[in-house]
């Protein structure tokens, strides 16, 4: 019996590239056909078909609160009639900016634009306006968003899809672009050194969610930012993911270190599009009206997806237990599949941080890109699909994380880890 996604999908192929407005959505890795979803209401998502599933995507991280959070959409219900743009300056976007600060270490000004990729362009940008300096120094497996400057050793949906070095960027592009190995302090240091004065910026992910969950080394952080100061590189933490989800201060304030500039989007916008960069004001200040590195946005501060934002931020600010909350519910879920797979003698590793966590069909431990290549992606098609049917929504690709919302409970971890023990047999018959 053809589904209605089935249906769906076989249409929208014919109007969108793939049928998806976001590769990774498209099930390519994982094998079959992408549910097309109707609604979601706190844990649960709800498709076409009326099937539901407990959602571990949660919009790729905005979802932090669950679906649908009263306090959310009261906040959009309220903004609703007053119009939806005014492409002129508002309270809110002033509101949202002191929030951000209040929240986020070492950001002194900030400037809202609509996605995590367009955040992660402008600081570079920014970054190379404040030193004078061309080249950016990013990491293998790390995602920064669709900037041409990015799609170099890429994570995520193009590492998912094979192609990290995407067509369409050239090489004029490219030779700005140096990659490390994630966690390999000598390979930065001689990076470093070969292209002494001309490295504008250091950018990663504090904890990496695009290749799978990676953890950063021990004294790796720091490393960095002793290394950026001495040198004079601009220390960019992508904190897209991880902002406002590790803590309240992301992994700044998780680390206890501070970088010079950081990007955030998904939580900040509460499910709508928002993005920000921000950080210290003598590099801030070097943007546009003030400064002379140019960025604009038609619909940056957006009224609605400000507040939506605001409200989502104001709850995470005044509830600071959640996180202590999500810690163990998601300790339990991530120890539960590492258990399951050990009693199945599959040994797979599974690496969490906070409410992010990765299952990696490899017993080699996962510090890098590398690493996480040696995981049996075949496997993991076969444990999603097995997952899937079973009503559990998991991320479709081995390399990418999956995310905890505030609305799963004990009860429905219990649910998870009794589907997990069966997929991961049925995966391995
Ligand atoms: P967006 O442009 O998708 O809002 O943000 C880009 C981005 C930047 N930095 C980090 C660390 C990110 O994780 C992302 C986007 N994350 C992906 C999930 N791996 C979004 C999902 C998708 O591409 O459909």
């Amino acid at each position: 019996m053809i589904s209605t996604s089935e249906t769906l999908f076989a249409h929208a192929q014919s109007v969108i590239p793939g049928g998806v407005n976001s590769p990774v959505r498209a099930f390519r890795s994982v094998g079959g056909s992408p549910v097309f979803m109707a609604s979601a209401e706190g844990a649960w998502l709800t498709d076409v078909d009326g099937n539901r599933y407990l959602d571990f995507i949660n919009s790729w991280g905005p979802m932090i609160l669950g679906h649908a959070p009263a306090i959310v959409l009261d906040a959009v219900r309220a903004a609703l009639p007053h119009s939806l743009s005014f492409g002129a300056p508002t309270r809110r976007e002033t509101a949202i900016a002191e929030q951000i600060i209040k929240m986020v270490p070492g950001v002194e000004k900030v400037r809202l634009v609509n996605s995590g990729t367009e955040a992660c362009m402008a600081a570079v940008r920014v970054a190379r306006g404040f030193t004078g300096r061309d080249k950016i120094l990013k990491f293998e497996g790390c995602y920064h968003g669709h900037g041409d400057a990015f799609l170099i050793a890429a994570g995520s949906g193009a590492l998912t899809l094979g192609e990290p070095d995407s067509a369409g960027v050239t090489r004029g592009v490219a030779q700005d672009t140096l990659t490390a190995p994630y966690n390999d302090l000598p390979a930065v240091e001689a990076i470093i050194a070969a292209n002494a004065g001309q490295i504008a910026a250091l950018i990663l992910e504090p904890v990496v969610g695009n290749m799978g969950l990676v953890v950063p080394a021990e004294g790796f952080l720091q490393a960095l930012r002793d290394l950026c100061t001495q040198h004079g590189i601009v220390l960019i933490f992508d904190e897209v993911m991880t902002g406002f989800r590790l803590a309240r201060g992301g992994a700044q304030e998780l680390f206890g270190i501070t970088a010079d500039l950081v990007t955030l989007g998904k939580i900040i916008g509460g499910g709508l599009p928002v993005g920000a960069y921000g950080g210290r004001a003598d590099i801030m200040n070097c943007v546009a009206p003030v400064g002379k590195v140019y960025q604009a946005g038609t619909l940056s501060g957006n009224p609605i997806a400000t507040a939506a934002g605001l409200a989502q931020l104001g709850y995470l600010a005044d509830h600071p237990e959640l996180y202590t909350e999500l810690e163990r519910v998601t300790a339990r879920l991530a120890d539960g599949t590492r258990q399951i797979a050990a009693d199945l003698g599959l040994h797979y590793t599974v690496n969490r941080v906070g409410s992010m966590f990765s299952v990696f069909f490899t017993s080699r431990p996962v510090h890098n890109l590398n690493d996480a290549k040696h995981a049996d992606t075949a496997a993991f098609g076969r444990y999603f699909h097995a997952m899937l049917k079973r009503g559990i929504y998991l991320a479709p690709s081995q390399f990418e994380a999956l995310f905890v919302s505030i609305s799963m409970t004990d009860d429905l971890v219990d649910l998870y880890l009794t589907a997990c023990r069966e997929a991961m047999i049925e995966a391995h018959a």
